[in-house]
């Protein structure tokens, strides 16, 4: 009895190796989960649910095998992939979950999320989520044509990366009064997300009380699983099969 995590995988047809890792851990690793949590970022870039492409069918294949052979999965959104959308869940079988979402581990509650929204300090980044996340704005861009939009996106790329590369590492990490907050919101000691790239588990002690923060790692070099059970909890590494 365990259920898996996973986030920040950054699927593209660019990186085979990642995607074969992937493939093996949904025909191998989750196929005896009781659930498995993909926690935003599964794509480098989705750009809209009518994505015409072999891979992205490849993808959904994969989701939809697992789900028919009764392992439920639940996804909640990257800010790399905000745009998968109801058509990607019926097609998959997959449900799509709120941006903070509590669950129940095994009699422990937890509060599960991408875990951009804790980055409070990097505001050039909030902007921009929030521009991006307007429903207006989605709704025309959804209505746009894929190619046009595969230009689109290129751009904004470019000019995020750009951006980017000015940061500093502390910026671009989750702000520790934001954690707190949205564990205390939701009533919860332990919270699991990804996001940040840094593969960890924070103990935290506040008021003689004891929370947890587990962060998910990405799969750039390997893969990288969260398998928690009533008996406990642990980071795993995959190894790239090619
Ligand atoms: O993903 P990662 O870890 O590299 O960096 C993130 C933040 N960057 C982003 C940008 C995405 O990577 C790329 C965009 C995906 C677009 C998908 C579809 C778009 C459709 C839009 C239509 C509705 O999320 C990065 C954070 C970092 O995490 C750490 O938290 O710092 O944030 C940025 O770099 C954002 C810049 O700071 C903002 C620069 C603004 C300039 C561009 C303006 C374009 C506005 C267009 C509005 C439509
Ligand atoms: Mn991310």
């Amino acid at each position: 009895m365990h259920t898996l995590f996973i986030s920040d995988l950054h699927l593209t047809p660019k990186r085979p190796d990642i995607t074969d890792c992937f493939i093996a851990f949904m025909r191998d690793d989750a196929t005896n989960a009781d659930a498995l949590y993909v926690l935003g970022d599964l794509f480098d870039f989705w750009i809209g649910d009518d994505d015409p492409t072999e891979f992205a069918q490849q993808i959904k294949n994969e989701f939809k095998t697992l789900v028919n052979q009764g392992v439920p999965v639940f996804f909640s959104h990257g800010n790399r992939d905000f745009l998968v959308g109801k058509k990607f869940a019926k097609q998959t079988g997959v449900t799509l979950l709120d941006e903070e979402h509590v669950i129940d581990l095994y009699g422990n509650k937890a509060v599960v999320l991408h875990g951009d929204t804790l980055c409070t300090e990097d505001l050039r980044y909030l902007a921009f989520r929030e521009k991006v996340h307007k429903p207006w704005l989605q709704w025309v861009f959804n209505r746009l044509p894929f190619f046009i939009k595969t230009r689109i996106v290129r751009k904004i790329q470019t000019d995020t990366s750009n951006d980017k590369s000015n940061k500093s590492m502390t910026i671009m990490d989750v702000t520790p009064s934001e954690v707190l907050a949205v564990m205390n919101k939701h009533q919860v000691d332990t919270m699991i997300h990804g996001h940040t790239h840094r593969p960890n588990i924070h103990k935290i002690s506040t008021a003689g009380h004891e929370k947890t923060r587990i962060v998910l790692g990405d799969w750039y070099t390997q893969g990288s699983i969260l398998v928690y059970s009533k008996h406990g909890y642990q980071l795993q590494c995959k190894k790239f099969i090619s």
